[in-house]
């Protein structure tokens, strides 16, 4: 039997081989990875909130039950506030960030943002949900506030990022700008054990990822492109929940893509929170994420917390071919828009 090696064990001895380590970023990444676990023990009781209660009433203890994504979102903060090695957090549950008292004297200097639960619309029907988390280094000094200035940071200085996936297994993902290392949760021990070691996308894929639903919606290049995906017999895959998308395109390669439409002229997705850290993994296990106008996702400016991007990402020669159909046919006006 192959020795285990835990989460914990894992970010130690990469923490060893960096000489100037502090050990800073080590206890933060621990952190999140028992947020990890606090959430996920309630995603596997959320079919049982019928029988205990309904959300935002009491269940049959008199307990107040919470939404998933607001449980799961004070959790995170929780961890992150009382480690010391966190300044401040930005999320998508929070209109605005929050900054953390120094704990112990020590000066924080990272900030994280995350999306506590993506693809929460789905916990209603038993479907896999997950958490995405980026670290940066905050710009200001270390003895002065926060300020928003802080979180304006490019993708590109993500000093580490990941997501857990609550699917039928649980799954912790995420680099620190050196590969891509996957931890499956044994739930009979309690622990993250390396499963994914050094992951790395097919090239290329058989399915593409989409909402096809809004086809119409879409511009003349996506559709040909989509167009292209089924005539080519590409599977479509689509689960409505980021993170279980792109999990399975790491896995097996393909791609995602979230384009605008009418409705969301900017796209959906959050740039800060779900598109960077995302894109970071996905290219440091080789793959590829542009926005669906081919500006490289990490290069992008970011001037609010809660910003959208459209995005295609994946393996790296699909998004190649999907950048030549967009060049290709944005050059052509649309008389059907
Ligand atoms: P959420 O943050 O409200 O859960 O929305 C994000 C989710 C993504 O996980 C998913 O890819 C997308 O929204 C699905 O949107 P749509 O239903 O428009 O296809």
């Amino acid at each position: 039997m192959n020795r285990i090696v835990t989460l914990d064990e894992f970010i130690l001895r990469t923490q060893k081989e960096i000489s100037s380590a502090t050990g800073e970023l080590s206890a933060l990444l621990r952190d999140i990875g028992v947020a990890a676990k606090i959430v996920n023990r309630e995603v596997n009781k959320a079919g049982l909130v019928n029988i205990l209660g309904v959300a935002g009433s009491e269940n049959t203890h008199g307990e107040t039950v919470q939404k998933l994504d607001l449980y799961a979102n004070e959790k995170l903060i929780d961890c992150l506030k009382n480690s010391g090695e966190c300044a401040a957090v930005a999320s998508e549950e929070l209109e605005d960030f929050i900054s953390f008292p120094n704990v112990k004297g020590k000066k924080a200097k990272y900030l994280v943002v995350f999306d506590p639960l993506d693809g929460s619309s789905n916990i209603d029907v038993n479907v896999s949900v997950g958490t995405i988390f980026g670290i940066y280094r905050r710009k200001s000094k270390t003895t002065g506030p926060i300020s928003m200035d802080d979180f304006m940071q490019k993708g590109s200085d993500l000093v580490a990022a990941g997501y857990v996936l609550y699917g039928t297994s649980t799954i912790l993902v995420y680099t620190t700008g050196n590969g891509v290392n996957g931890f499956t949760l044994d739930p009979s021990i309690g622990e993250f054990c390396l499963s994914h070691r050094d992951v790395k996308i097919p090239p290329s894929g058989k399915q593409y990822s989409v909402n096809q639903g809004y086809y119409l919606k879409f511009d003349l290049e996506m559709r040909r492109y989509i167009d292209y995906c089924s005539d080519s017999n590409m599977g479509l895959r689509y689960i409505g929940s980021m993170v279980s998308d792109v999990h399975r395109i790491i896995c097996n390669g393909g791609i995602f893509l979230y384009p605008n439409t009418r409705k969301y002229p900017q796209g959906k997705l959050r740039l800060l929170y779900e598109c960077n850290p995302l894109s970071f993994i996905v290219e440091q296990a080789g793959g590829q994420a542009i926005t669906c106008q081919l500006e490289r996702i990490l290069d992008l400016d970011v001037n609010h917390l809660h910003q959208r991007a459209t995005i295609a990402i994946g393996s790296s020669d699909m998004v190649k071919e999907f950048q030549e159909f967009v060049e290709k046919y944005s050059a052509i006006p649309s008389f059907s828009n």
